[in-house]
């Protein structure tokens, strides 16, 4: 049944490249085949829950300018209005996947009691709608980072009974995301860093957090879910410093506390940028390091320096990203989440629509474009010609610790031969790109 919120709609039809149609796609077919893989299956969209029907437009000189009727979803009915809405528009962009956190789809009290009931409550009207409309659940997690007791951290808080709260929470959404067969379940530390190193404890910070991810783990093994859990990695914003720097250090910080098997990442392009990575860089490394999970797609202002989530509109620097997951052999449980909002002059209820049906295309254009890269494979296989003197049997031995750096020295020494440097082609590389993207 329609609620209204967007007149009129139907399920967004894929009409091709010649619509001008606002409410169609013009790349995004979900059957088209690409790699011998449905584009759905191979993208899994998902609708974040947060910025599109919580987020009330606000900055930091202005309030609310969206005005939803739902807001301010302060009691079970207005959440339940919220849902409605929430997956009447998931059915018409057709993605399968959404997500969400605890504070974004319940009414939010003081009482963890209170909190706990209404999220199982919330869970059952959303078993009703995931079975009617068949959309499923990409990841759950918890908002550790708005209430004030949270101001000093969740599991990095110096007060012990803050950390419990924040246990408490994530056990109550891992179990909510659990029951709703969530295939994934994320944390991101937003609070997790510091505002100031004059009252900061790094060490007993870092012990807690190990803790606390480690908690996290066993209690999924505990329980039964099967998805992954992952780690969201964000340099700063809000915190000065977040611990969670980037994919590199994260896992460092997961080595550290027996975690590297255990845990993977959520990498999201703002995140990546505010990082001074590119949004590739971040994922090829998570890949290099056997701890890629998930992606939150979005586009960082490159000028602000803060955190824009706008949707994705560069095929370009898309299609690398996906070229990178497509060589990871594509997404296992994770997909992508657009972790994007509007701009807050963006008032009207299809405003919501017309951006992500954009992002859609974006990521459909993106993908196939990085398919193309690959069954062509120039680049691929000029990266393996780059390296291919590695299978030579002496370097073979250098590299798996048969040779000593006298023995490397004594053999130069020797030979005295001068090795010859070989052109990089970069701008070469780049006109191969251009031929597809
Ligand atoms: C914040 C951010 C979060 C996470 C989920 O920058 O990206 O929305 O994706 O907590
Ligand atoms: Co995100």
């Amino acid at each position: 049944m329609s609620t209204g919120f967007f007149g009129d709609i139907g399920k967004i039809p894929f009409e091709g490249p010649d619509s001008s149609n606002p409410l169609a796609f013009r790349h995004y077919d979900p059957d088209e085949m690409v790699m011998g893989k449905r584009l759905e299956d191979h993208l899994r969209f998902a609708v974040c829950y947060w910025h599109n029907f919580v987020w009330p437009g606000t900055d930091p000189f202005g309030g609310e300018t969206f005005q939803r009727p739902w807001f301010p979803a302060d009691t079970m009915d207005l959440a339940r209005q919220k849902a409605d809405v929430a997956f009447e528009m998931f059915a018409a962009l057709g993605v399968p996947y959404f997500c969400f956190h605890d504070f974004d789809v319940r009414p939010d009290q003081d009482s963890y009691a209170d909190n706990h009931r209404d999220l199982m409550a919330i869970c059952d009207y959303f078993e009703g709608k995931m079975s009617e409309t068949g959309v499923k659940l990409l990841w759950g997690t918890a908002n550790l980072t708005g209430n004030r007791r949270f101001a000093a951290g969740a599991a990095t808080n110096p007060d012990p009974e803050i950390f419990a709260y924040a246990a408490a929470l994530v056990k109550s959404c891992l179990e909510a995301t659990h029951r709703l067969d969530g295939e994934n379940y994320v944390l991101w530390g937003g609070r997790e860093g510091y505002e100031t190193l004059l009252n900061t404890n790094l060490a007993q910070e870092d012990a807690q957090m190990g803790r606390f991810l480690n908690m996290v783990v066993e209690h999924k093994h505990k329980i039964g879910f099967k998805g992954q859990i992952m780690v969201e990695p964000k340099p700063q914003e809000p915190s000065k410093h977040q611990y969670d720097y980037d994919v590199a250090t994260v896992y460092g910080f997961l080595k550290r506390h027996g975690l590297e098997d255990e845990v993977t990442v959520n990498i999201e392009q703002g995140h990546a940028i505010l990082a001074g990575h590119t949004f590739e860089h971040e994922i090829a490394m998570a890949t290099a390091l056997g701890i890629f999970g998930s992606i939150d797609m979005n586009r960082n202002d490159y000028q602000s320096g803060w955190d824009t989530d706008q949707f994705p509109n560069s095929v370009p620097e898309v299609a690398l990203a996906y070229y990178h997951i497509l060589q990871d052999g594509g997404f296992k449980s994770g997909g992508t989440n657009f972790d994007a909002k509007l701009r807050r002059q963006s008032i009207e209820p299809d405003d919501l629509l017309i951006a992500h049906i954009g992002g859609m295309d974006v990521c459909a254009r993106a993908l196939k474009a990085a398919a193309a890269m690959i069954e062509d494979g120039t680049l691929p296989q000029f990266v393996a010609d780059r390296y291919a003197g590695w299978n030579d049997p002496e370097a073979v031995a250098m590299l798996n610790g048969e040779r000593s750096l006298e023995e490397i020295a004594a053999k130069v020494m020797a030979t005295d031969a001068q090795p010859k440097p070989v052109s990089g082609r970069q701008e070469y590389l780049e006109n191969v790109v251009n031929r597809f993207v």
